[in-house]
């Protein structure tokens, strides 16, 4: 008896101290009867956006993955501030969120509510999941069936970020906890990584691994030589904080396994990239993926699945908002 009621105690316990963790019910074809087209409006309204700008793939994928993290995948991200709240988008670790992922939401939801059936039926968080399926695939990566039922999130501070989001700077330990804190693998942590195989980083965010790494080396000795001096050549000192340079220099715009051929050659952009090859405990995942694409893509599908599954609302914690960046 007495042991029933620990173990009891022990998981109601662990469901209060980790909620992310008890995923809600979502599913394949949650729309089928509510707004049946609502797939094939959203992919429409993504790759027109997709067509006007390249930069809707890495802005929409990353929007996904800092919703996710922050208070789980409820759109709380794409709400604005107002003059009572600091929304999360204004925290400082948002300021390079690009505003062509937080359009693509707000164009595919217009395009879902524009018919009567599916008006306000369709929650913004499960239009960014959709739209996040739909990039990765238009730039040339898997494709997948994507799980939906999440509601929209209810709150939204620039204060519920902190913590949250993983750092350029961080080493292999900082980054499977924080990722085992959203339930996620080392295995998942690896493969979401690829996703720097597209987009755009400021020089800011690595400007120490290439002018003051430490007292012995002003470049960090794992980065490639040859990468550290055009790293150098595009970001001079005080360079204009807006340059930006491509994450995958090799494949920028293809969603492909070039990150992990790149890490092997020392051309991981941040420490939290390269970490991932210089550790003796990651460096198997990263090789059999840089030389595998398929056994990558599978591993990147089934962790983008899990990523949507963080911290899903249902009930009376959340909504269908009406407009994608302000509560009803
Ligand atoms: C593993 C830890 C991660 C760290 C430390 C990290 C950090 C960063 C940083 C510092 C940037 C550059 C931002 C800028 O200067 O504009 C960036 C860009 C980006 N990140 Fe990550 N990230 C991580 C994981 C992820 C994951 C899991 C995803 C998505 C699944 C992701 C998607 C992206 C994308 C697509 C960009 C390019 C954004 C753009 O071009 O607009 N990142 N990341
Ligand atoms: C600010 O908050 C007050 C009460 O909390 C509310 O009445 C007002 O409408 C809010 N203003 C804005 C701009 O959100
Ligand atoms: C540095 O990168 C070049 C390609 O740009 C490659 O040929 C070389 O092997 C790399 N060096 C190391 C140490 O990985
Ligand atoms: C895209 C976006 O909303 N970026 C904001 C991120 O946060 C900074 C403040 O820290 C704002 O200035 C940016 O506009």
């Amino acid at each position: 008896m007495g042991n029933i009621r620990v173990a009891l105690l022990l998981l109601t316990l662990s469901i209060c101290l980790f909620p992310q963790l008890s995923s809600a019910q979502l599913r394949r074809n949650y729309y089928s009867k509510i707004c049946p087209n609502v797939e094939s409006i959203v992919r429409n309204a993504v790759t027109k956006k997709f067509q006007q700008t390249f930069v809707t793939v890495p802005a929409t994928l990353r929007l996904f993955f800092h919703d996710c993290f922050v208070q789980g995948c409820d759109a709380s991200v794409i709400i604005a501030s107002t003059a009572n709240n600091t929304a999360e988008k204004d925290h400082p670790d948002n300021l390079s969120l690009a505003g062509d992922g937080f359009d693509t939401v707000i164009k595919a939801k217009e395009a879902v509510d524009a018919v009567p059936q599916c008006r306000n039926k369709v929650s913004c968080a499960d239009i960014l999941a959709m739209a996040t399926r739909d990039v990765v695939a238009l730039a040339g990566g898997p494709s997948y069936a994507v799980e939906l039922g999440r509601l929209d999130g209810l709150s939204s501070t620039a204060n519920s970020v902190n913590g949250k989001l993983p750092q350029p700077t961080f080493n292999l330990n900082q980054l499977n906890a924080l990722f085992a804190a959203n339930g996620l693998s080392q295995g998942d942590m690896i493969a979401l990584s690829a996703a720097h195989t597209v987009g755009f980083s400021h020089c800011s965010r690595f400007a120490n691994r290439i002018y003051n790494f430490n007292s012995q080396n002003p470049v960090d000795p794992t980065l490639n030589k040859t990468y550290a001096s055009q790293l150098q050549a595009m970001c001079p000192k005080n360079v204009d904080p807006t340059i930006a340079v491509n994450m995958d220099p090799i494949t920028p715009r293809i969603f492909d396994n070039q990150y992990y051929k790149n890490l092997q050659q020392g051309m991981g952009l941040f420490t939290s990239d390269q970490s991932l090859f210089t550790d003796p405990r990651s460096r198997p995942t990263v090789n059999s993926w840089a030389q595998s694409s398929s056994a990558f893509e599978k591993a990147f599908v089934a962790a983008i699945i899990k990523l949507g599954r963080v911290g899903v609302k249902t009930g009376s914690n959340g909504n269908i908002r009406h407009e994608c960046a302000t509560f009803n």
